[in-house]
Parts: C-alpha cells; sequence; structure tokens
C-alpha cells in the first residue's frame, strides 16, 4: 500500500499526519482497580488554539508503527499508559485536535478565499444550516453531514452557529470586527457520511470523508503575515474563491456600496491566490493550475432584478441526488456574461490562462437583500440560493457525489 494513503493534512492546523502514528486521549474510563486519570489543561491544545478546558491526559501510544503479516496499518484504539482504559479518541499530534472518525489519507481539504466583506461568515454560517443533517443538501443525497469540532473551543461551529442564531432570531448580520478577529484562524470540519453503496472510505456501515473549510482573507495572501492562510491554501484539494459582485468596476455605483468596506479588486484577490497555488503545484509558467477552484459571485440576489425570471441565475437548485452538470454549466456560461458585464474581462481572462479546472456560480446566502446601514435581514428571513453549489461541485470533482447530464 502506498505510503502516502495514510498521510494527510490535519483538517484543524494542516500539517500533516501519519494516521499509524497518532496520538490518543484517554476517556476517563480505567481498568479494574485502577484510578481514573485526573483532567488537566493540555499544554497543547493551550499553545496551538489557546484552549484552557481541562482534558484527560494525552498519550502517545508505544510502538508507534507496527509491522504485521498485512504491512503497516492504523491505530484506531490504544491503552493509557497510566489507567490501562482503552480509548478511540484520536488526536493529531501537532495539535491534539479529536480526528474525526472517518477521516482517511483521502479527506480533502477545501479552501474559502475572499476579500473582506465577500460574504464569507454569513455564507459559511448559512452552509452550516443547509448541510445539517435535516437541511436540504443530507435530504438531497440521503446522506449525513456532521460538524466536527476538534476541541471544545475549537473549529468555527460555536461561532458560526451564534451568527445564524443571530441571523434567524435577531434578524441581525454578523459584526465585521468581531468576524475578523473571532473567526479567522479556525476551520471548519465537516463530516460527510454515504450509508455503504457510493464512493469513499468505508468506516463500519458508512462510507465517509471529512472536509474542512479555512475562511482565508485572499487581499494578504502575497504578504508574509498571513503565513497560516499560505499554508493552508498550499494543502488544499480544491478551493472556492468568493468574490463581492460590488467590487466589480461597472457596480461601484450601486447604493449597496456606500455601507459596505469593498476594498479590493477581484482580479488582485484572484492574483494572489493563483500566486500561491502556483508555488504549491510547482506549476510552471506556461502551465495551467490543476486544482479545481470554484469561482463563486456572492450576494447574487441583489442582481436577480437583472436578469429574467426564467434565467438559470435565479432557478433554484436541483433536488436530484446527483450534481446536475448541465445546470451548472448553463449557470456558469450565464454568470460569465454577468460579469463581463460587469467590467470584469480582465478576471475572467486571468483565470482561462491560469486554471484548467474553474467553475463559476452565483449565489446568495441571504436571498434577500440586508438593509446594509442597519445590517439587518430582510423581515422574509433566510432565503438561502445555490450556497451549496461550489461544494458539492468539488465534491463531485472528488468522486464523491455522483454527476449527471
Ligand atoms: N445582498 C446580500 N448581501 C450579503 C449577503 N451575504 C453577505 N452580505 C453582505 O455582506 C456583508 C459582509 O458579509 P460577511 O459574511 O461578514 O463578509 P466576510 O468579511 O467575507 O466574512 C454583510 O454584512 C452583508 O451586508 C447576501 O447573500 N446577499
Ligand atoms: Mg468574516
Ligand atoms: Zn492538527
Ligand atoms: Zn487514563
Amino acid at each position: 500500500m502506498p505510503l502516502l494513503d495514510h498521510v494527510a493534512p490535519c483538517p484543524y492546523c494542516y500539517n500533516d499526519i501519519d494516521l499509524r502514528a497518532v496520538d490518543f486521549r484517554c476517556l476517563g474510563r480505567p481498568a479494574p482497580g485502577r484510578p481514573v486519570c485526573p483532567k488537566q489543561v493540555d499544554p497543547i491544545r493551550r499553545r496551538k488554539s489557546g484552549d484552557l478546558n481541562a482534558y484527560y491526559p494525552a498519550f502517545t501510544p508505544p510502538g508507534l508503527t507496527v509491522v504485521s503479516g498485512r504491512g503497516l496499518f492504523e491505530h484506531r484504539r490504544a491503552k493509557c499508559p497510566r489507567c490501562f482504559g482503552e480509548t478511540g479518541i484520536r488526536l493529531c499530534p501537532q495539535c491534539h485536535s479529536r480526528i474525526p472518525e472517518g477521516f482517511a489519507g483521502d479527506s480533502p481539504l477545501f479552501g474559502l478565499v475572499g476579500p473582506r466583506s465577500a460574504g464569507k461568515t454569513v455564507m459559511l454560517a448559512v452552509l452550516l444550516r443547509e448541510l445539517a443533517t435535516n437541511g436540504p443538501v443530507a435530504r438531497r443525497f440521503g446522506h449525513v453531514i456532521t460538524l466536527c469540532d476538534g476541541g471544545p473551543s475549537d473549529g468555527q461551529g460555536v461561532d458560526l452557529r451564534a451568527v445564524l442564531t443571530n441571523m434567524e432570531d435577531h434578524r441581525l448580520l454578523p459584526d465585521q470586527t468581531l468576524a475578523a478577529n473571532e473567526h479567522s484562524n479556525k476551520p471548519v470540519v465537516f463530516e460527510w457520511k454515504i450509508q455503504r453503496e457510493g464512493l469513499g472510505k468505508v468506516i463500519g456501515d458508512y462510507k465517509s470523508t471529512v472536509f474542512s473549510f479555512y475562511d482565508a482573507a485572499g487581499e494578504g495572501l502575497a504578504s508574509d503575515e498571513r503565513a497560516l492562510s499560505r499554508t493552508y491554501l498550499l494543502a488544499t484539494d480544491g478551493a472556492i474563491l468568493l468574490l463581492d459582485p460590488f467590487s466589480f468596476p461597472n457596480n461601484s455605483g450601486a447604493p449597496a456600496v456606500a455601507n459596505q468596506q469593498v476594498e479590493t479588486a477581484p482580479e488582485v484577490v484572484l492574483q494572489a491566490v493563483t500566486q500561491v497555488l502556483r508555488q504549491g503545484e510547482g506549476t510552471k509558467a506556461n502551465r495551467r493550475i490543476k486544482q479545481p477552484v470554484a469561482v463563486v459571485i456572492s450576494k447574487i440576489d441583489a442582481f436577480f432584478g437583472n436578469v429574467g425570471q426564467a434565467s438559470p441565475i435565479r432557478r433554484p437548485s436541483s433536488k436530484l441526488s446527483f450534481f446536475d452538470e448541465a445546470e451548472s454549466a448553463s449557470v456558469h456560461d450565464h454568470i460569465g456574461s454577468m460579469v463581463r458585464s460587469w467590467g470584469g474581462e480582465g478576471l475572467l481572462g486571468s483565470l482561462d490562462m491560469n486554471y484548467a479546472n474553474y467553475r463559476l456560480f452565483g449565489l446568495s446566502a441571504l436571498g434577500h437583500e440586508p438593509d446594509y446601514a442597519a445590517r439587518r435581514i430582510d423581515p422574509r428571513g433566510l432565503a438561502p440560493h445555490r450556497v451549496a453549489e461550489p461544494l458539492l461541485w468539488l465534491m463531485a470533482e472528488r468522486g464523491f457525489i455522483q454527476r449527471q447530464g
């Protein structure tokens, strides 16, 4: 079995994890006659994610890599050296985040990149709702999708749920400063499970894949201060580039712009991303980047009035349990002409020149324009439009969901 099958970047810290050499956490269930291990602050978690919660001890099992008759294998269980209790809680050796059950050597890492105010936080919060066990995507595919937190104060789960509740119950948009400080360095990790048939890794009765999103600001990617974003992007298997429609030259007069911090031109963001991806893939100057990139126009609700009712841009996503290739291609073409009409030829040209596999999308997390100045969403509430589509495309590219059309 090739070595690389066991190695994949940690969904929380992006360092490579060798699944044959993971750490474990004691479950606090000692063998008969042994005292319970005490809970303590985990120094690695404190250092890596500022986590001050008390945990049962973490340990590295002895005899890390065992060569058996069948070859090298992955540790799924270990015995606590102190209390001799068995545990199946696997940890990333670098950051001590809990490794999701279905995490495997082929678990994808997806990047979400966009300039400030492009709508990343709102989109991720709404995506959380769309992907939830009873949400439309899980129902559409008959799958179970769960959010995994590496620890109680790890991952964006807690923060994103708060963002979602604020929007649903109080019609409030996330605060910009808070968003920048609190959400920036924490990835969102989902585990997507399919019952038996289909592709993927087999875990018990499920085939499962784990994917991680990192919310990276695009404008600073080229500079060193964004080291983590760069590390992350270098490790990704696919990226979603979220672009604000109001940042295109011909939309600068839109009333919405007055109340938004539109700062970075789409080309500038794309340039920074391209530079990092080229470096990551070692792409020669005359070759195109292979990694699939979903180029997504957010806030598309604000432009519904400019296209006919029957336009593919306004039509809702398919309800069928496969990725609809024809539908997606038609949205791609229509978004392409829209971007051109906004003065985005430069962007499209640069995509053609640098990317072997990119696809255009248009989505709206809110579904209706908010009151930008008051930071309140429309009284009709959330009406997400095509929010999961870029992710579904990336999953289809990986062969995890089927495509047709
Ligand atoms: N019309 C419209 N505006 C949106 C939508 N999503 C976000 N916005 C606007 O964009 C602003 C920035 O969104 P946010 O998610 O905080 O951007 P981030 O900086 O990329 O995380 C919000 O405060 C809203 O005013 C949407 O789906 N439709
Ligand atoms: Mg944000
Ligand atoms: Zn890690
Ligand atoms: Zn123990």
